[in-house]
């Protein structure tokens, strides 16, 4: 008798083709779970609130028209979200710049930013100033660490507030790779006052500016002329991105940095500055490039400013100062 007919043939190749799906799929399934736990799974004995998609805020959108959230107060799980994250034990850096008078920003932005940014996670604040005497001793806790970088002063505060993303740029290249995820860019004349964390990492994050939230977008104080590679068109813009406040993922951020330094400084050999120099040139790039994730004016109100009734939380917010006392020039 032939073993090898040709029924026989056939029944082997389709076990054969059967046991190849099988070992397939099991292979899929073994390698989707693990990597899902690693990297979504709160604590598993963590007990929290029903999340819903019926009921939560309706006074505020909560939602961009490309998708990104906007986060407010209430929108999230701050308990949850740090589960989240601490399994994957992130490091978050933040520059300051403090050049001049300014350094009298310094202590309370410190102090606060212990007790609000990031509390529980390895951070790393680098404070940019021309006066590293000035730099007050903040007391850290574990994990939290300040460097002090020198710059140059400068006889412009329009210099001073643009080249932030020069210097930015140059800190991602020469000292972040691989030693952070996450950046934030934040101005030194400013308190924190409530909680800033998890919630607000992103790819691309921008915060929405506290002066103009609820104005059209005619009104938006975008750089108008054509000729600076800062211009929005009007009928054109999303919301008015603060400068004061942005961040996300190192790569994005570099980009970021790289790309408002090259169009400032190609600007300026043409002899034009930007109405609000690099604030216009980052608002033209979130316009061209749309941050991720969007963070509602708790997360840079202005002191002068009273609380509207969106605003459940105050979480960082601009102190009062007096401009021709601090600045080097008017
Ligand atoms: C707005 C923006 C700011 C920047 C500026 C336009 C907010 C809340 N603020 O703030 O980020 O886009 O418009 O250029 O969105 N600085 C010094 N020494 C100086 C001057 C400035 O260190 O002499 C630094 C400091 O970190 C300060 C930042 O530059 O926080 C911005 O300068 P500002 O606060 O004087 O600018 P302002 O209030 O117009």
């Amino acid at each position: 008798m032939n073993l090898f007919n040709g029924k026989t043939v056939t029944v082997i190749l389709l076990s054969v083709l059967l046991l190849g799906v099988l070992y397939c799929y099991m292979y899929q399934s073994y390698r989707v779970v693990p990597l899902e736990q690693e990297v979504v799974r709160p604590d598993s004995s963590l007990k929290y609130t029903q999340p819903s998609i019926v009921q939560g805020r309706t006074d505020v959108v909560t939602v961009t028209p490309w998708l990104a959230p906007v986060v407010w107060e209430g929108t999230f799980n701050p308990v949850l979200l740090d589960s989240i994250y601490k399994s994957k034990n992130i490091s978050i850096a933040a520059t300051v710049f403090a050049v001049g008078k300014y350094t009298m920003f310094l202590k309370d932005f410190l102090e606060t930013a212990e007790q609000h940014f990031f509390v529980g996670f390895r951070v790393h604040i680098y404070v940019f100033t021309d006066r590293p005497n000035e730099v007050p001793q903040v007391k850290l806790a574990a994990g939290r660490q300040l460097t002090v970088r020198s710059v140059p002063s400068s006889k412009r505060w329009q210099e001073i507030s643009a080249r932030r993303m020069e210097l930015i740029q140059t800190l991602i290249e020469e000292k972040l790779r691989n030693h952070a995820d996450y950046i934030f860019c934040l101005d030194v004349d400013s308190k924190f006052h409530g909680r800033w964390g998890t919630e607000s990492l992103g790819g691309m994050v921008a915060v929405v500016h506290p002066g103009y939230y609820r104005d059209s977008r005619s009104r938006f104080p975008y750089e108008r002329r054509p000729k600076s590679r800062a211009y929005v068109a009007h009928g054109e813009g999303d919301f008015y991105y603060c400068g004061g406040a942005f961040g996300g993922v190192l790569h994005e951020v570099h980009l970021l940095a790289k790309t408002c330094r090259s169009n400032f400084e190609a600007d300026a050999k043409e002899g034009i500055e930007a109405a609000w120099q690099e604030e216009s040139h980052l608002n033209r790039y979130m316009w061209i490039n749309k941050p991720s994730k969007v963070l509602s004016p708790e997360y840079l109100w202005q002191d002068f400013k009273s609380r509207n009734p969106e605003i459940h939380i105050i979480r960082f917010s601009g102190v009062v100062k007096n401009y021709a006392e601090i600045r080097p020039n008017a």
